[in-house]
């Protein structure tokens, strides 16, 4: 059966492609959903993309991840530098754990700097815009061959 891999977005990344776009781009949220479906497709993976501003949403959407996904694609956005009910409820998920900034987080204001969630991600990609799901989702591949 094909491996289920959750891609969770947080605050205001619904606002993609029609806001700031000099700094997170001109493309939706809805076109990384398609980029991800064809290509998760292409590596026998399925996938579902979710997003939430609040807080509770996004840890609501891990633990059922816990239930329906074998990895988890996370952008938690501003509480990626605030949330540890986040970081919490990543290190009750067995599989792996991708990062995901659109941005470069490090070019950028210093408070974005730090990831509580780094502390449980397997892996870090930021600064390669929405392309960086499709990379986080081709490591997926590799980790649960
Ligand atoms: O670069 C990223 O992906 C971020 O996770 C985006 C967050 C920011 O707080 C993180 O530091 C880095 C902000 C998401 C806001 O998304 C918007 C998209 C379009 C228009 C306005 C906001």
């Amino acid at each position: 059966m094909a491996k289920t891999i959750h891609i969770l977005n947080g605050p205001n990344l619904n606002l993609l492609g029609k806001r700031q776009p000099e700094i997170y781009g001109a493309e939706t949220l809805a076109d990384v959903e398609a980029n991800c479906a064809r290509l998760g497709a292409e590596l026998g993976l399925t996938t579902a993309l979710f997003q939430s501003n609040f807080e509770g949403g996004i840890v609501e959407m891990v633990h059922r991840a816990r239930d329906e996904a074998q990895g988890i694609i996370i952008n938690p956005a501003a509480y990626t530098h605030t949330s540890v009910a986040i970081l919490d409820a990543l290190n009750t998920f067995e599989g792996p754990v991708i990062e995901v900034h659109i941005s470069n987080v490090h070019k950028r204001e210093a408070f974005r700097h730090h990831s509580y969630v780094s502390l449980r991600a397997d892996g870090v990609i930021a600064g390669l815009g929405i392309q960086g799901y499709e990379l986080a989702l081709r490591r997926m591949a590799t980790l649960l061959a």
